[in-house]
Formats: C-alpha cells, sequence, structure tokens
C-alpha cells in the first residue's frame, strides 16, 4: 500500500482559506485534514470540508461530457465525446462572435476561489474573443468598494490578533457557521476576559456564544453607526489626535453634524431595538481598548449596505482603534493580496487588443437574459446584442442569483446555447446544452489568496483527474486551439500559470511549493500611525465619487415603503446554512441530512397570527414568487423578521423553488450589488389560499 500526504488548500468562498493535508492511498484520497501548522487553520476544518473525499468521489460526480437529449431545463442528457463537445461548442460560439463576439457571456464566481482555475485561462480565452465583460457582484462588490471608498483599499486588521481584543463586535457574520477560524480567536480573547458582542437581525448560534445580541432590523446597520458616532462624539470618547491626524479634515465635520442628529432614541426607534443598547454598545467602544470590529458581508446585502459599510468602517478611526494590533477592523484582507497579484499576466487584458466589451452585471442575469437587443435600459444607454451564448463555470446561477423565476426563464430560452463547466449537475447545469466535467480541487494544481488572512497557499493536486474530468484551464487551452487562437499564453500550462501568478519578489512560488504557505509581510498594527492606502494617507469621509456617508433605508420597509409593507409585513433575510456553502454541499447526503429541508425561522408571534405551527409546510411569498418550505418557530428569528437559510438547490428543495424566487433585482447603493436581505413577504400555511 501507498500513502502519501499532499499539501492543499480549501478552494471555497470562506474567509478562511484553510490549509489541508491530503491522505492519498494507492492513488485515492481518502482523508482530508486542517493543517495543523498553518496558523489560521490550526489543525481543523469545517464539519463541509471535512467531507470533501465524500464530495469528490460523489456517485452523482459528472464525470464525462454531457450533451443536451430533452427540452430545455429539462435535464435530460446522453454522453458525447470531448472532441464531439468541443468541436460543436467551438463553431456554436465563432457563429455567434462572427456576427457579435459581445453576444458571447461567461458568467463564474467563486466555486473555486484559486487565481488559475478562477480568472486565468478563461479570462485569457473570453479577451481573446470579445466577448462581454461580467461584472462580478454577487456576493461583496457593496462592502468591498465602500471599504475602499474608506480606507482606499480592501484591508484590515490580522485574523491573528482578535485574540488579544478586550471588546470583539462581532457585526453581520455569524461566525461560527461562516468564518469558524475567526470564531477560534475570538474565543481566545473571551477566555482572556474580552467581550464579545454580536448584531445581527437572527440569533444565530454566534449571538447564542456572546456576551450581547443586538437584533437590529435589517439594513439598519447605518443608523447604528450614526448613533454610535453621536454618543462617542458627545461623550468625549473620540481620540482627538489620532482624528486630526488621520482622518479626512474636510469631511469629518460634516459627518459629526450628521451624527448628531441620531439620539439614541432615534436609533432605536429605526433599528428596532432599546436606546440602551445603543447607549451601552457606544459606552462599551468609547472606553474599551483594545476594541476590534469583525464585519462580515451579512450586512451589506441590502439597499444602504454600502454607507453602511463606510459608516462602520469609519468607527475604528474615531476612537483610535488602529494603534493597537489587536485594534480596528476586518472586513476583507484581499486588498493585501491585490498588491502581490499579478492578474495581467494571469489574465492578459493585451488580448483585448484596444476592444472594450460591455459591461454585463452577474447579479442582473435575470433581466439581461430576456433583453432584446439593443433594448434600452433605464438608465437611457442601450444594451447591446442579445445574449446568445453563456458559458458557466465556478457558479450555480440559476439556484444564487436573485429574482429566479426571471434567471430560469431566462435559461429555458430556446435560442440561448448554454455551456456548464460543473461537477454536478446542479439547477444550472440541467439548463445548459453542453456540461462538461471540470476537476475538484484535489485534481487539479492552483494557487490561493484569502479574503480573511493574510497567507498565500497552494493546492497540488492530490490524485488523477476522475473519468473524463479535466480543469477548467485545460478545458479553456482546448477551447482556445479549436477556435483557432494561436498566442503562445494558450499553450500555458497550470504550472507556469501558477508561477506567474504572484509577484515573484514577494511570493516565490517554490518557497510556496516547499512550505505550502507564505506570509505577506505586513505590519502587525499597519495603521497605528495612519497610513491607509488612500490618497493622502488619511481615511476618506467625503468621497469624490459618493459623498459623506449617510443611512440608506431599505427598498422594502415599513418605513420606506408603507404600502407594500401592509401587503408583505415581514421582512425576510436568507443568510448561509451552516452545512452547505452557498449551493456547493445542498447534494452530499450527510450534510444535507444535517440541515434536514429548506426551512423557514419564525418568531412565535408571527406564527401565530397567521395559524402557523412549528414543523408545518409554509409558503413564503411576494408579488415575485412563493417559496414552499418548513416553518421553524424560534427563538433565533425576531418579531418581524423571518430567517430562509439558503441556498438549497431548487430541485431538493420542495415544489422545486428555493428563497430566491422571492429577492429582486435592485442593486446596492454602492458596488451594483444585490440586494438579498432586503425583501418584504408574507407566510402562510401551505395548504390556505393566498388572498
Ligand atoms: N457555512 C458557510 N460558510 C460560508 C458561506 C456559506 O454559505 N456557508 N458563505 C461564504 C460566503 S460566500 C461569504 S461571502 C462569507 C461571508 O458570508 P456571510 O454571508 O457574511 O455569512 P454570515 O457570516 O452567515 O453572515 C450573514 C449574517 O448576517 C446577518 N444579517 C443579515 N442581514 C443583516 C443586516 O441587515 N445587518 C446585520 N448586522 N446582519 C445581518 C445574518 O443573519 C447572518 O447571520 O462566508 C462564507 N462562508
Ligand atoms: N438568497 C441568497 N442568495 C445568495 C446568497 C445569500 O446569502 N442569500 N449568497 C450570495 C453569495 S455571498 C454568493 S458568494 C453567491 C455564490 O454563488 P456561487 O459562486 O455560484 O456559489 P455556489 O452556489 O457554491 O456554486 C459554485 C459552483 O461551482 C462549482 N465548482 C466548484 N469548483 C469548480 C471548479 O473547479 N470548476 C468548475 N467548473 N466548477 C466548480 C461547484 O460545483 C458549484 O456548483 O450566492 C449568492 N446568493
Ligand atoms: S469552508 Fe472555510 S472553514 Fe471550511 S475548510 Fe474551507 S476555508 Fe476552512
Ligand atoms: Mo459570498
Amino acid at each position: 500500500m501507498n500513502t502519501t500526504t499532499v499539501r492543499a488548500a480549501c478552494p471555497h468562498d470562506c474567509p478562511d482559506t484553510c490549509a489541508i493535508r491530503v491522505t492519498v492511498q494507492d492513488g485515492r484520497a481518502i482523508k482530508v485534514q486542517g493543517d495543523p501548522d498553518h496558523p489560521p487553520t490550526h489543525g481543523a476544518l469545517c464539519t463541509k470540508v471535512a467531507r470533501y473525499p465524500e464530495r469528490t468521489y460523489h456517485p452523482e460526480r459528472v464525470l464525462h461530457p454531457m450533451k443536451r437529449s430533452g427540452p430545455k431545463g429539462s435535464g435530460r442528457f446522453t454522453r458525447v465525446s470531448w472532441a464531439e463537445a468541443l468541436a460543436d461548442i467551438a463553431g456554436r460560439l465563432k457563429a455567434i462572435a462572427a456576427r457579435d463576439p459581445q453576444a458571447v457571456l461567461p458568467y463564474s464566481y467563486a466555486g473555486t476561489m484559486g487565481l488559475i482555475q478562477s480568472e486565468s485561462m478563461a479570462a485569457r480565452f473570453f479577451n481573446k474573443l470579445g466577448a462581454s465583460l461580467l461584472d462580478r457582484t454577487i456576493c461583496s462588490s457593496a462592502g468591498g468598494e465602500a471599504l475602499a471608498a474608506t480606507y482606499g483599499a480592501k484591508v484590515g486588521m490580522h485574523l491573528e490578533f482578535y485574540a488579544e481584543s478586550r471588546l470583539i463586535l462581532i457585526w453581520g457574520s455569524n461566525s461560527i457557521a461562516s468564518n469558524l477560524h475567526f470564531w477560534t480567536f475570538a474565543q481566545a480573547a473571551k477566555r482572556a476576559g474580552a467581550k464579545l458582542v454580536c448584531i445581527d437581525p437572527r440569533k444565530t448560534e454566534t449571538a447564542d456564544k456572546c456576551h450581547q445580541h443586538i437584533a437590529l432590523l435589517p439594513g439598519t446597520d447605518g443608523a447604528l453607526a450614526l448613533g454610535m458616532m453621536r454618543e462617542l462624539t458627545v461623550n468625549g470618547w473620540l481620540d482627538d489626535a489620532y482624528v486630526a491626524r488621520h482622518v479626512d479634515a474636510a469631511g469629518w465635520p460634516t459627518l459629526r453634524e450628521r451624527a448628531l442628529q441620531w439620539p439614541p432614541e432615534r436609533v432605536a426607534e429605526v433599528c428596532g431595538i432599546t436606546a440602551d443598547e445603543v447607549r451601552g454598545l457606544a459606552r462599551d467602544y468609547g472606553t474599551t481598548r483594545p476594541a476590534a470590529i469583525r464585519l462580515n458581508y451579512g450586512m451589506q446585502r441590502v439597499r444602504g449596505g454600502g454607507n453602511a459599510v463606510r459608516l462602520i468602517a469609519l468607527l475604528p478611526c474615531l476612537v483610535g482603534a488602529w494603534r493597537h494590533r489587536a485594534g480596528g477592523l476586518l472586513l476583507s484582507s484581499s486588498g493585501w493580496f491585490k498588491r502581490v497579484r499579478d492578474d495581467t499576466a494571469l489574465q492578459r487584458p493585451d488580448l483585448l487588443a484596444g476592444r472594450r466589451p460591455r459591461t454585463i452585471n452577474m447579479s442582473t442575469i435575470g433581466d439581461d437574459l430576456l433583453r432584446q437587443a439593443h433594448e434600452v435600459l433605464p438608465d437611457g444607454t442601450a444594451f447591446g446584442p442579445k445574449i446568445e451564448a453563456l458559458v458557466v463555470y465556478n457558479s450555480n446561477p440559476v439556484a444564487v442569483a436573485p429574482d429566479s423565476t426571471r434567471v430560469v426563464r431566462g435559461f429555458l430560452r430556446e435560442d440561448l446555447f448554454t455551456v456548464v463547466l460543473e461537477h454536478f449537475m446542479t439547477d444550472t447545469a440541467d439548463h445548459a446544452d453542453y456540461v462538461l466535467p471540470a476537476t475538484t480541487q484535489l485534481e487539479h494544481l492552483d494557487v490561493h489568496a484569502s479574503y480573511g488572512h493574510t497567507y498565500a497557499m497552494i493546492n497540488e493536486a492530490a490524485v488523477a483527474p476522475l473519468g473524463e474530468a479535466k480543469p477548467n484551464t485545460q478545458i479553456f487551452r482546448e477551447l482556445a486551439a479549436q477556435m483557432g487562437f494561436t498566442e503562445p499564453c494558450f499553450a500555458d500550462d497550470d504550472e507556469a500559470l501558477a508561477r506567474a501568478a504572484f509577484k515573484r519578489e514577494v511570493v516565490d512560488f517554490d518557497a510556496l511549493r516547499a512550505s505550502g504557505w507564505v506570509k505577506l509581510p505586513i505590519a502587525d498594527a499597519p495603521f497605528a500611525d495612519g497610513g491607509f492606502p488612500t490618497a493622502d494617507g488619511r481615511c476618506s469621509v467625503d468621497s469624490p465619487e459618493f459623498g459623506v456617508p449617510d443611512f440608506v433605508a431599505n427598498y422594502e420597509s415599513a418605513a420606506s415603503a408603507p404600502e407594500l409593507a401592509r401587503r408583505y409585513p415581514l421582512a425576510m433575510i436568507s443568510p448561509p446554512a451552516r452545512n452547505f456553502l452557498n449551493s456547493s454541499f445542498v447534494n452530499v447526503k450527510s450534510l444535507r441530512d444535517i440541515e434536514g429541508e429548506p426551512l423557514v425561522e419564525l418568531h412565535a408571534a408571527d406564527a401565530r397570527g397567521r395559524g402557523i405551527a412549528s414543523g408545518q409546510m409554509v409558503r413564503v411569498f411576494n408579488d415575485r414568487g412563493s417559496y414552499l418550505c418548513r416553518a421553524r418557530i424560534s427563538p433565533r428569528a425576531r418579531p418581524g423578521v423571518v430567517n430562509g437559510l439558503g441556498v438549497w438547490w431548487r430541485k431538493l428543495g420542495a415544489a422545486g423553488t428555493n428563497v430566491n424566487e422571492l429577492t429582486h433585482q435592485r442593486l446596492t447603493d454602492i458596488g451594483r450589488a444585490p440586494s438579498f436581505y432586503d425583501c418584504l413577504v408574507d407566510v402562510r400555511p401551505a395548504d390556505a389560499a393566498v388572498s
């Protein structure tokens, strides 16, 4: 028996980017374990990824190219050879591109976060073709652009130093479920006497373990931050010296005046909490050192998500929290990597050869697939050519994109040519003309950045590709050859790509290979003396693009849309289920068994008035659609807010629906992102008629 251990990295869209050791026995991966030597991972993987071999060797893996043999969306396919599939796909793409290459749209997100298997060869391919560009907004662009508008880049604290904080605000994050390795450091701080406060409409498993839980209404975080600023100001808790030296001197006075309009009673009214909660939170934050905030993307999926992130991101500057390495804020660390990544080398924008293709926002794919050529858009511009071909990889838009009734209608178009690179027959793959089998993380080489820590990582291929699966890179390489693309860059192999991914002076590939990871050189307390990566080194308040931040109410709330709220009085958020990762793992039975079935959590008071008993099937509905699931009357739901845990595969849910049946395509204030958690609904027993 031949047993080896291979160094890998978790590919998933998770801030933790764990280092993994894969045990391989006679060519088969039999076990994955967290690497005990990698500081953020320290030996532990989450429940989901501990099942990675089960997912990889799943009997339903797509292992051969498949061609549609039934009506669109029927999920009926027959096996074809790679040669036939690639020749036919290239022929179709060539014919469309000959009319206008912008009619071809790549659609991809973070099924793998690997720099090589996401946007390297694929980006080269679509750049050379001149296809439409994709605005990748579905997750984090509201908060990400807001953070960059404040600090100049997506930068923040080191994960490890949360262990030394005395106060941690866990804001819009269910860390135990979605950022487990941060939670380990937060627990260390708690054991050393730190206070932990969770700010989240849902009483999550993380809220259960914090000292305090502030259950505000969805989309009201900006008001809470303004209220905190007001208390910090009137009580003399500002670090005046830090503010004077490191905060935008023109913008702050305007914002201070604005904050003074937010006394605790007004904040309490808007946020649906008590004035004492506002006062207490501000006092803790203004008087405890070092104080740290772990902000996560859960709170920016609403209309005002960008403004809210800007307001919260200013708080550590106002109290000088950055002076200490255990103080400050982390939303994303990806900006630290931006300086060392060489995306130009990987993606080769020069292949566009001066063309400037139009950009399609991935969050409005539902509307955009249904648009006619040159249709006039709401902003007065013209749409350009109709989308005639869609190439999907690393994403499952039919399940995860908002307003899925329209997304499905678009994918069902008979005149749309759809190719999906996948591991499984997802809801999206069901709607393809061709499904091409892709390798998993155990079967290909990759390198990784992280958005939750500051280590560059390697993922070695542990086993040979299963069946006829190929890495995304190889599929695009072969497609490029079929298309007649002759540039030498289409011959680069994965190792050549991996060697080019990072700037050699900072992250040397051979060093990465030898040790598994390389920590980026970043000071322990990077902004102790200011020096933010903005033009003038100061934290920005009055941004040239977005002005001075303010509270922006939800599209859909009792205050902002009273007529709508009379018909649909409950706010629905749809945060991730702990044992799934977005829609990944829903088909892994051992994990689906833990989650049970699609459910909506309601507060007892909201259930009572509607005649809903716990465990009963209910319809959650609004004008956009109706979602059938099981009701759970639960203290995890606050009055007026229901929690529809995501993101189930539609076909594995009840009646072929999931939560995105209810969400809409309106975009956030900053970052052009979806507002998934800005959504009014009502709930009824499933058998009752809906009036
Ligand atoms: N297990 C698991 N882990 C994951 C994921 C997953 O699907 N499952 N998803 C991954 C992805 S894609 C991402 S982007 C990251 C980060 O992913 P996030 O989506 O940030 O994940 P959560 O930590 O669950 O944060 C959502 C939390 O925000 C809360 N929330 C909702 N609306 C509001 C609001 O208006 N205000 C406030 N304060 N809170 C609100 C929700 O109740 C929930 O507890 O996590 C990743 N990790
Ligand atoms: N209602 C609601 N909707 C949401 C969210 C929510 O909180 N509520 N969260 C949103 C967020 S934060 C995000 S990030 C998006 C996530 O949306 P997606 O990025 O689409 O994430 P997944 O649903 O995990 O789908 C990823 C797919 O990529 C495939 N894949 C993985 N690795 C590879 C590979 O190497 N090659 C190929 N070809 N395929 C691969 C997987 O099998 C999987 O089917 O969903 C969003 N949708
Ligand atoms: S999903 Fe997150 S916590 Fe789980 S193994 Fe991957 S990086 Fe680690
Ligand atoms: Mo995400």
